[in-house]
């Protein structure tokens, strides 16, 4: 019998289980007989919450006693996955939770089955800011998450006739159990308006804004647990509103209408995620988007700095403020603003500090997807930060000047505006200028940030680059993902601690020749495709077969990341199979994921290729009994984690110098997949850390590439020169998969041949030829079983714990804060 005290939080079964039904019952106003599988998921979240809240408090009350050094991690994103597996994974009851619902006649799984996810981020950017939460907790750091609380996240994808369809994504539709309001918590945010000198108490001449018309930033906070820990960090995410002044105005003038109108409005400034990579037309609300999201988080960062430590000379001390990537880049003008406008200080007391706040992570190096803002557009809707960033710009210049003498080509090409025909506002330079520390997500990336993106800035300032590779999560991308996996390492390696200090993963090292360990590697991974194919079935109408070998690209479809590369590998081994040359080949179920950003015509037009040749290929007796080809539909976090599982080989074949990281190839590989790839991103490091005999490496180099551009890259000639390419372009353009039409996939092959980007056709030989390597091993299980588990037994450096292990010593300085387990 559970006792009273342990109400809410009690972790025993009977106390889970009791908690349950007055959860369903008092919140969701249910009870049994009619509750609905949603109502019992609900059910099971609030109980489940329940036992962090306690956590939380006491955190709070820990960190605030402790004056604890305080990481604010600031994204536009965070794509965040399902909550209550994980959650119960780290609170260690999943066991237990399963048994409560059992006894109740409830499958856990069927209720963990219905949590609509957060897709609050478009892939790896923001799927990393959710990795790095976690573990932020699990390093028990504390740390507050500030974002936007997107009431339509990434679109779900739909796939109608071979194309791509989007669909809204209404994730809070049915409510959203993990997550608080806190009404009180709650900032003006202005807009437009004009600046305005003015004479302060002491006569001083002070500037200040006075914005046009101000919305209201409300927090709603989830918490976030870490493993095995008491601490609980949170994630505090922005919903906008309109300001109550402007509804009171409106009433007052007998305008009802307008009144709500104007709410509708403040109120679109939360409603949608941004995809990426979209023309930059009339983005005018994602840049609303920025300034709202930083305006409340630097607000907020002073509220708690006033109310916890005082006078704010010491903010750079309780505060570390990290910007992932530059959308939240405005931080800078916007810290300055307040600590100038609102706090009196003086320009070089307010740059002192602002500039010990800020670190700035950058995760592209791709030319369109660094931002940059019309200078008007600023003038237009922030016209005091434009002017704050002139001002940081006048003193930033003049310190290149007197460092290079007379060179004002490199001013150019350093200044924080570019002069074009339209001046624009460069916001990674804001971020370099504004930050002590930046860094890049891999060696290569980060190597290449210094060389070439941010060269003139590393030359003025070569302490502040440095370089923290990506990590994940295992708990979620192997415990929740994959128990089996997970149940057999730890029988393996003897205890479960790999879980919290992945490097244990060595232990399985020793075994690996073990046959019995090889087996029921085998059986595991054999038990993952068979729930994959039902999945797929069930979803797609497609049947895998699960004896072939599943091979598998799923991450953003993107031009740089060659999903059109491993197309051409299918349309070969089909050519080969219908002449018969079917030697050597092995039966593969080839499986894709990703979505296209809505208004990247290429990408769509990858999928519709992808799902043609997949209609020819698994309607065709001849050859379905070798290959088939089957797109996952709306790739995202939960679906997900019924790829990795499930994958033997993990394609991570980007063009080299592209991939910032990748950390879809740590996925797969800690769940045992073997990697195809390039020498890009993290795939450079996985490679040295699993050994480069456990590694199918194929392609050109970063350093190769930049050659072939600049002597000229000519496509045209491997098409004239290698008979099997030519033959594959051919066969596309025949019309054989589409129905007929010649035409349809031209603008696709055609850009290859002629232009080809991204080096699809001078890497496509010695893909080939690696995919027969691939082949080659896979014949023989015990040494590809072997490889497998040596992958995953190497692969402890890529968790995300390591990552913000790294960035908690080198730039944040910030220690562990334990939250102590009193009761
Ligand atoms: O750092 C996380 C992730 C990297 O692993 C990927 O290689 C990189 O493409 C991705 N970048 C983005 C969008 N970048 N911006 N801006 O998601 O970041």
């Amino acid at each position: 019998q559970a006792k009273r005290e342990h109400t809410r939080t009690g972790m025993s079964k009977d106390a889970f289980q009791r908690d349950l039904l007055d959860n369903l019952f008092y919140i969701q106003g249910r009870f049994r007989e009619v509750a609905t599988p949603h109502d019992l998921y609900m059910a099971a979240a609030y109980t489940t919450r329940d036992r962090l809240l306690a956590r939380w408090v006491k955190s709070a009350q820990t960190f605030k006693a402790t004056h604890a050094r305080t990481v604010c991690y600031l994204s536009a994103e965070y794509l965040l996955g399902p909550h209550l597996a994980s959650n119960l994974v780290n609170l260690g009851i999943t066991e237990t939770a399963r048994a409560a619902a059992e006894e109740l006649g409830m499958d856990m799984d069927a209720l963990i089955e219905e949590e609509e996810e957060p897709g609050l981020g478009n892939g790896g950017l923001g799927r990393l800011a959710a990795c790095f939460m976690e573990s932020l907790a699990t390093c028990q750091i504390p740390a507050i998450g500030y974002g936007i609380r997107y009431e339509f996240g990434i679109f779900k994808q739909a796939i109608e006739d071979g194309w791509q369809v989007e669909k809204g994504d209404n994730w809070l539709r049915n409510g959203n159990p993990w997550e608080i309001p806190r009404p009180k918590i709650s900032f003006a945010v202005g807009f437009g308006g004009h600046t305005e000198s003015y004479r302060d108490e002491r006569s001083q001449v002070r500037l200040r804004w006075q914005p046009a018309f101000e919305i209201r930033g409300v927090a709603y906070d989830t918490p976030i647990l870490g493993y095995g820990s008491q601490n609980v960090n949170l994630l505090r995410l922005w919903k906008a509103e309109a300001s109550e002044s402007l509804d009171l105005q409106a009433f007052n003038t007998g305008d009802y209408y307008g009144a709500v109108h104007a709410k509708i409005e403040a109120e679109t400034l939360s409603k949608v995620l941004y995809p990426n990579d979209e023309p930059e037309a009339g983005k005018e609300l994602r840049l609303k988007q920025q300034y709202f999201l930083v305006s409340c988080s630097m607000q907020d960062m002073i509220r708690l700095h006033l109310n916890t430590v005082g006078p704010l000379e010491g903010f750079a001390d309780k505060f570390t403020v990290q910007l992932n990537d530059t959308h939240p880049a405005l931080a800078v003008a916007e810290l300055m603003r307040l600590l100038l406008d609102r706090h009196a200080m003086t320009w070089e007391e307010a740059w002192g500090i602002t500039h010990k706040t800020f670190c700035y992570t950058n995760h592209t190096l791709l030319p369109e997807a660094l931002e940059t803002w019309p200078v008007s557009l600023f003038e237009r809707l922030l016209p005091r930060h434009l002017e704050i960033i002139y001002e940081i710009n006048r003193r930033f210049l003049d310190e290149v000047r007197m460092r290079f003498l007379g060179d004002e080509a490199r001013v150019r090409r350093m200044s924080l505006i570019a002069e074009g025909h339209e001046r624009r506002v460069r916001m990674a330079h804001l971020a370099v200028v504004g930050s002590h520390a930046v860094n890049g997500v891999a060696k290569l990336h980060s190597y290449l940030v210094k060389a070439m993106l941010f060269k003139d800035f590393a030359e003025l300032w070569p302490e502040r680059f440095h370089n923290v590779t990506n990590g994940v999560t295992p708990r979620r991308f192997v415990v929740v993902a994959n128990p089996r996996l997970a149940k057999l390492i730890t029988e393996t390696c003897g205890q479960d601690d790999w879980i919290r200090d992945l490097e244990q993963l060595r232990a399985l090292e020793p075994h690996v020749d073990d046959a019995g360990l090889q087996g029921r590697w085998q059986e595991v991974k054999r038990a993952a495709k068979q729930d994959l194919a039902q999945w797929m079935k069930q979803a797609t109408g497609i049947e895998l077969d699960p004896e072939s070998m599943f091979d598998v690209q799923a991450k953003r479809i993107h031009e740089y990341k060659r999903q059109h590369l491993k197309v051409l590998h299918i349309v070969r081994c089909y050519q080969r199979i219908k002449q018969g040359q079917v030697q050597g080949l092995v039966p593969r179920t080839f499986i894709f994921g990703g979505k296209a950003a809505p208004g990247y015509f290429m990408a769509k037009l990858i999928i519709k290729l992808i799902n043609a040749v997949a209609e020819v290929v698994n309607n065709d007796p001849q050859v379905n009994d070798w290959i088939r080809v089957a797109f996952m539909p709306d790739f995202n976090v939960k679906n997900g984690q019924r790829l990795y599982p499930a994958a033997e080989l993990s394609e991570q074949i980007s063009l080299a110098g592209k991939e910032a990281s990748g950390t879809g190839n740590m996925k797969f590989s800690m769940n045992g997949a073997l990697t195809i790839g390039t020498l890009d991103g993290a795939n450079i490091e996985i490679r040295e850390a699993v050994g480069p005999e456990n590694f199918f490496l194929f392609g050109l180099t970063a350093e190769e590439v930049l050659q072939r551009q600049m002597t000229g890259y000519r496509p045209w000639e491997y098409y004239q020169n290698d008979p099997e390419l030519k033959s594959d372009l051919d066969l596309i353009n025949s019309g054989l998969f589409s129905h007929g039409d010649t035409q349809l996939f031209r603008p696709l092959t055609d850009n290859l041949i002629n232009h080809d980007p991204f080096m699809v056709l001078a890497d496509y030989r010695a893909y080939l030829e690696c995919q027969e390597q691939v082949d080659r091993i896979y014949r023989d299980p015990e040494r590809w079983t072997r490889m497998s588990i040596l992958n995953v037994a190497r692969i402890g450096y890529f968790s995300s714990d390591r990552a913000i292990r790294e960035y908690a010593e080198r730039i944040w300085q910030v220690g562990p804060q334990p939250v102590l387990d009193t009761e």
